[in-house]
């Protein structure tokens, strides 16, 4: 009884050979003498799709067979990051391909590499999504995430004489196997124009929308598998297109290059990512960009409501719709605008129906990068909108005068329209009262926005508030950017962790283990190794595997502060330029990170790692003892290469202002340690592994909050720290910039004046934890034991936990298992 496989869904060594060999013939037309390394990374990833598409089918048959609430996750941002290796494991075939590979002469790591990850978003909020919908996708939820499909994503950072300069993000150049264009699939999108006010034959007030322009979304569909499981969800993400319509009205008319103009305003929307991260940047094509999906998502949905037979407004009973902070939050009123317009239901049913629909996530705290649209553009680029938020916040404000006796201060707060120099739009004020539930992304956040920017929202609707701390999935930042870490786990305590990431607590009885120790470490070191290849071939520094690795990747910031972490590289150099012979532990410190690329500071603070690093690098009195890397162009591909590889992780913002952080997460996870301040998720990671297993210090964020209202004097810190004045001299007199001293006079001037992230407050602190992390790390078994005890007990902060806690009291969803052939 021979069993034959199928050559487009069979799993095994045999006839994962054929599918590739079949795929190479058949798709890239090549064989084997005259097949490229690209045809090869395609005839292999159209191979795994083939198994993926088995399995996606599946799921939507599933669904489609009884009723079930499905999540919709709206974000603007999806920075998903290559997709071969993670579905290899996901699909559970990474052994046996790399074995087919071989067999064909080619080594699977070789095409894995050749790979082009989609950028699609900036930092912690896009890879969040990611993370989301792989968890979503291994519990088994229905679910689809929507997206734009930026034709360029985040920039790619060079380094050029210390200075990052940006190159555009050309990923979609040698095509894209993992997505699937519906053509058919696609819905048009007004913009702009003006509205007529009519009485309708029923004597209701009407307005009609006459749009400037109208744009069509074509739907582009990526399936996210889960974890050893059938599921496959979908990614739809919208790519902007001119409507065929409008090209014959206007050769009709005459007018060619209208024509062709208003085809290049089209296709822009969808063009490129908006590269700013925390700053707000009103300008009109982001505005379009964020009505636009929405738009083409909320119509999805409907449609696919609709087609299951039931009625409009029980629309909540087959979406629970989940806006990624306030950048989808014009969702609110275009849903509003479809039911009363499109689908004629009066007010109130159209707003029960609304304000059941959607929750919202907030990620920031910073209340400058809160959203907010300038209303005179507003109404220009959504003048139908615009009346609606009108009268959603004439309702609102009408009901709650009564509840706050008329406080001036208080409506003034609430208002959906904020009044200046000009009248402004409050995306959040707007994402609050149109949903049913809020969250923040960390404990400290949650509480820090019920005290804060929301609470007068919080006073008014305490039952909608929760915290959901965010979570990661191991199946990337562990079993995929880790595997020698993920064998030696597995081969103590099994492979349950992977989907029950608890299961680590199973490490915690071999931390005393000599040769476990070894063999933890000896996994770290080679990492190490690892990425000190990476470096050289990339920066063309040596750097010692056996130094202490003392990491710091996530955008570049002010309030992240990566110059507090220069100001000690500076420091520990001045100490060896003071006592040449001094005994201190050898370090590398890996910096990487993207600046927004209109953030002078940010941009500048890159350039003073660079230049520090020069000094120091090759200043022969450092021995070698200190190096100090900027790694370019940080994205999942890389930080799937740093974390691995990481003693130290640096969570050193001002307390108060990371509203969780994640790479925090995947760093520990790792076995690094963290030298962190109470902020965001740090003070839940230092909870779970113990404040004997966390190198904590720096001012609280209620200290921060009273020294900032008692008013804050960097000067006074400066002039009583000899070690902070010398280092601050050096960096403003020239020393590490061949004498100019005016390179980083902006800098300096910040940090001494007007410094909202109390950077020199929380100096001396910082430099008598770090010379405690110095102590620890010469004791190398005490030292094994903290991270291996940082790994056992990350459990919670897998991001199935998360989306657990979101399935369970925010979206009330279930798992519905897929079967195959079912
Ligand atoms: C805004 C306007 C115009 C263009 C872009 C933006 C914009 C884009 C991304 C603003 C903010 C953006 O992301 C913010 C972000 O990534 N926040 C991070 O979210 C993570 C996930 O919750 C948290 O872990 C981080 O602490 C938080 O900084």
């Amino acid at each position: 009884n021979v069993l034959v496989e199928d050559a487009r869904t069979g799993l095994t060594v045999e006839t994962l050979k054929k599918a590739i060999q079949n795929n190479l013939f058949y798709v890239q037309g090549k064989y084997p003498e005259i097949a490229t390394r690209n045809d090869y990374y395609m005839a292999l990833a159209y191979a795994v799709r083939d198994r993926i598409l088995q399995r996606w089918v599946a799921s939507v048959k599933q669904y489609l067979q009884e009723k079930h609430r499905i999540v919709s996750y709206l974000s603007a941002e999806y920075l998903l990051g290559p997709h071969l290796a993670n579905n290899l494991i996901n699909l559970g075939i990474y052994k046996e391909t790399e074995q087919a590979t071989k067999e064909l002469g080619i080594s699977l790591d070789w095409l894995i590499e050749k790979e082009v990850e989609p950028g699609l978003g900036n930092g912690g909020l896009g890879r969040l999504a990611a993370c989301y919908m792989d968890s979503l996708a291994t519990l088994e939820v229905p679910a689809i995430g929507y997206g734009i499909r930026y034709q360029f994503g985040i920039f790619e950072q060079d380094i050029r004489d210390g200075w990052q300069v940006e190159d555009t993000d050309n990923w979609l150049r040698r095509g894209n196997p993992w997505e699937i264009a519906r053509r058919e699939l696609s819905y048009d999108v007004k913009l702009g124009g003006y509205l007529q006010h009519y009485t309708d034959r029923d004597g209701k007030f009407r307005s009609k929308w006459i749009p400037e322009l109208t744009v069509k979304g074509v739907a582009y569909d990526t399936p996210i598998l889960g974890y050893k499981v059938n599921t496959t969800n979908t990614l739809r993400l919208w790519k902007s297109e001119a409507p065929r319509s409008f090209d014959f009205q206007s050769f009709n008319a005459g007018d060619y290059n209208f024509a062709v103009n208003q085809k290049i305003v089209c296709e822009n929307l969808s063009k490129v990512l908006y590269p700013n991260d925390e700053t707000l940047n009103g300008k009109k094509l982001r505005l379009q960009q964020q009505y636009f999906f929405v738009s083409c998502s909320l119509q999805d949905m409907i449609g696919i409501h609709l087609r299951q037979g039931e009625k409009i407004e029980d629309f909540q009973s087959t979406f629970s719709v989940q806006l990624n902070d306030t950048h989808p939050a014009v969702a609110i009123a275009e849903m509003m605008r479809l039911l009363l317009d499109e689908h004629d239901l009066d007010w109130s049913t159209a707003w029960r129906v609304t304000s059941r629909t959607f929750a919202y996530t907030n990620h920031t705290l910073l209340p400058e990068a809160l959203e907010k649209w300038d209303l005179e553009l507003f109404q220009s680029v959504l003048p139908r909108h615009l009346e609606i938020i009108y009268e959603i916040n004439r309702r609102f404000l009408d009901e709650v005068t009564v509840r706050v006796y008329g406080d001036p201060e208080k409506i003034r707060s609430l208002s959906l329209i904020g009044e200046g120099p000009r009248k402004y739009i409050k995306m959040a004020n707007l994402a609050c009262v149109g949903s049913y539930a809020i969250n923040g992304v960390a404990a400290l956040h949650t509480e820090l926005l019920k005290k804060t920017v929301l609470k007068d929202f919080y006073a008014l609707y305490p039952e909608k508030f929760s915290n959901k701390t965010n979570g990661v999935t191991p199946r990337r930042w562990m079993v995929l950017s880790n595997p020698k870490l993920t064998e030696l786990i597995s081969s103590k305590i099994g492979d349950g962790w992977i989907k029950h990431l608890e299961e680590l607590s199973g490490l915690e009885k071999f931390a005393d283990d000599p040769d476990f120790q070894k063999q933890w470490m000896d996994v770290k070191l080679e990492m190490k190794k690892n990425l000190a290849r990476k470096i050289k071939n990339r920066t063309g520094i040596d750097v010692n595997p056996e130094s202490m690795f003392d990491i710091q990747v996530k955008r570049i910031h002010e309030y992240k502060r990566q110059h507090l972490n220069i100001l000690h590289v500076i420091t520990l150099y001045n100490r060896i330029k003071q006592n040449p012979e001094i005994d201190i532990v050898p370090r590398t410190f890996v910096f990487a990170g993207k600046a927004a690329p209109g953030y002078k500071l940010a941009k500048l603070m890159i350039k003073l790692i660079n230049s520090v690093g020069d000094i120091v690098n090759n200043d022969p009195d450092v021995k070698d003892r200190l190096k100090v890397v900027f790694y370019p162009n940080y994205n999942v591909t890389n930080a799937q290469k740093i974390y691995p590889a990481a003693d130290l992780s640096e969570q050193i913002s001002t307390a108060g202002k990371e509203a969780s952080g994640t790479g925090n997460m995947k760093l520990s996870m790792n076995g690094a340690l963290t030298i962190g301040t109470l902020d965001g998720a740090n003070v839940e990671i230092r909870e779970c592994v113990g404040e004997e297993n966390f190198f904590l210090f720096g001012l609280t964020a209620e200290e921060v909050a009273r020294i900032k209202s008692e008013g804050y004097n960097p000067y006074g810190y400066y002039q009583n720290n000899a070690e902070l004045k010398l280092a601050m001299d050096q960096i403003s007199s020239g020393y590490f910039s061949h004498l100019d001293d005016t390179v980083f006079k902006d800098l300096v001037k910040s940090l001494l004046y007007d410094d909202q992230f109390l950077l020199f407050a929380d100096y001396q602190s910082y430099i008598e934890c770090q010379d405690k992390v110095d102590v620890a790390y010469r004791d190398k078994v005490k030292w094994a034991k903290m991270s291996i005890l940082n790994t056992a007990r990350m459990g919670k902060f897998s991001s199935d936990r998360s989306i657990q806690e979101y399935c369970e009291d925010i979206w009330k969803v279930k798992s519905v298992p897929v079967s195959l052939n079912g």
